[in-house]
């Protein structure tokens, strides 16, 4: 359940971003915990988005990666990733790379 709530708080980040007293406050970005939490997501994160090397995954990489996961996951395109879709995507993404 806790990745679901921040995968939550991931597909509220984009369009709160326009808030940035919210996201300012915030010692870890919602897009970072999501990769956090979740080794599969983070290994695939890291392979794909860690533009810099460093094996670290820095906020803007992890917002890169959050927003093609989300591409991924949302399978009817409704902009919401349920916790089937979530289940669905890290399978896939486990299995594929
Ligand atoms: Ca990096
Ligand atoms: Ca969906």
């Amino acid at each position: 359940m806790i990745r679901v709530i921040a995968l939550a708080m991931v597909g509220l980040a984009a369009p709160l971003s326009a808030q940035p007293a919210a996201t300012a406050l915030k010692p870890t970005p919602a897009a970072l915990n999501l990769f956090e939490r979740d080794w599969v997501l983070m290994n695939w994160a890291l392979k794909f988005y860690d533009k810099d090397r460093d094996i670290l995954l820095e906020p803007a990489e992890a917002e890169a990666a959050a927003t093609e996961f989300r591409k991924i996951a949302d399978a009817d395109g409704d902009g919401r990733v349920t916790t089937y879709e979530y289940r669905q995507a890290r399978e896939f993404i486990l299995a594929r790379y």
